[in-house]
């Protein structure tokens, strides 16, 4: 039985392999510089980042949840994609038969050059902007739908949130003692197609459905044949659905595959089965060592040849 953090062991597993699924989470981020939502205790301005990613917050202070994500569009419109991402894009071109599931909503995947048809952003893109009624309970909106909306500020309301600070100073946008001037619902755009509603960041947010269609194709996917292997990359898995589908791609021959900064410690040591490995680190520097065998090594700039 070879060791759970035997490369060669896994190396081997890999060139026999042909269907791969991953799920992955901030921890591949990281090394782009953009924060985890565990990470500095997963705080933003005081707030648990999940309070702020839900639609009840949204209706109760719109003001504050879009500077939420005003700024973490700032930031990720300043960050590039990294070796990880490179990497995993890069697999994706040799091997028609990988699927990449991600929870993060920064665009490094797309950023990366990830083949559209073989990478699934489960909780939406902070650069897509929907439709809310706030009026309306569900907070359902009319269906109008923009994607790939870059503009930092979003809108001139949130200024404050595309500010850029000397390294050493806080922006005081992220200073909780620095009183934040509460910025009127008149001061967010309003949807373009009916007017009435609001516009929102379109994103997932928790007690929100994920996109129907796109649930269905990866059940349909996974279904289909044996899953080889399950690479759960850089996320602390306690967000469902995208926590469950490890588990569900599972059967008897799959290796599941844990690449997480945690990943050999004792307690997740713990839940390892036969065929699992575990690599600890950085995901942006183990991928490209991990998947070489099949995407080869990479070019200075990090990326891969097509
Ligand atoms: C839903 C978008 C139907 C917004 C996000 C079953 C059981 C229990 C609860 C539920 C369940 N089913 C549904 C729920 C409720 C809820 C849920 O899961 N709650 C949890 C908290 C228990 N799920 C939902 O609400 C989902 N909707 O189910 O709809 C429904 C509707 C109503 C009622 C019931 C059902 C919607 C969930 C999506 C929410 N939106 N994001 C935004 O981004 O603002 S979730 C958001 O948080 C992220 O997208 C991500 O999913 C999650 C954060 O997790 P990670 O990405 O893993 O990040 P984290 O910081 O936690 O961990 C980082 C990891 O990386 C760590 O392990 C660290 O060690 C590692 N790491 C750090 N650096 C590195 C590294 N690893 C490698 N390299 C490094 N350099």
């Amino acid at each position: 039985m070879p060791k759970y953090n035997d490369i060669s062991a896994f190396h081997e597993k890999l060139t026999r392999s042909k269907r791969i699924l991953a799920v992955c989470g901030a921890g591949l981020s990281a090394a782009s510089g953009l924060p985890t939502f565990r990470g500095a205790g997963g705080l933003w301005r005081n707030h648990r980042a999940t309070d702020l990613a839900t639609p009840t917050a949204f209706v109760k202070d719109p003001g504050l949840v879009w500077l939420f994500y005003a700024y973490r569009r700032h930031m990720a419109l300043n960050a590039t994609p990294n070796a990880g991402h490179f990497a995993l894009a890069a697999l994706a071109r040799k091997n028609g038969k990988f699927l990449c599931l991600s929870q993060n909503v920064d665009n490094l995947h797309p950023r990366a050059g990830h083949p559209s048809e073989q990478i699934k952003l489960l909780h939406g893109s902070l650069f897509d902007i929907k439709c809310i009624d706030l009026n309306d309970e569900d907070g359902e909106g009319c269906g109008w739908i923009q994607h790939d909306n870059f503009d930092d500020p979003f809108c001139p309301a949130l200024a404050a949130a595309a500010e850029d600070v000397e390294p050493d100073k806080t922006l005081p946008l992220l200073d909780p003692d620095h009183e934040l001037a509460k910025i009127p619902v008149s001061e967010i755009p309003k949807c373009p197609q009916c007017s009435n509603g609001l516009q929102r960041p379109g994103v997932v947010w928790f007690d929100e459905s994920l996109d129907g269609n796109m649930l269905d194709a990866i059940d349909a996917w996974i279904k289909q044949d044996v899953v080889d292997i399950v690479l759960v990359i850089g996320t602390s898995a306690v967000v469902y659905p995208a926590a469950g589908y490890a588990g569900q791609a599972r059967s008897g021959s799959t290796s599941v595959v844990t690449i997480n900064l945690e990943a050999e410690l004792p307690q997740n040591l713990a839940k390892l089965k036969k065929n699992d490995f575990a690599f600890a680190g950085d995901a942006a520097v183990l991928l490209p060592k991990l998947l070489e065998p099949v995407i080869g090594q990479p070019r200075k700039d990090g990326t891969y040849c097509s």
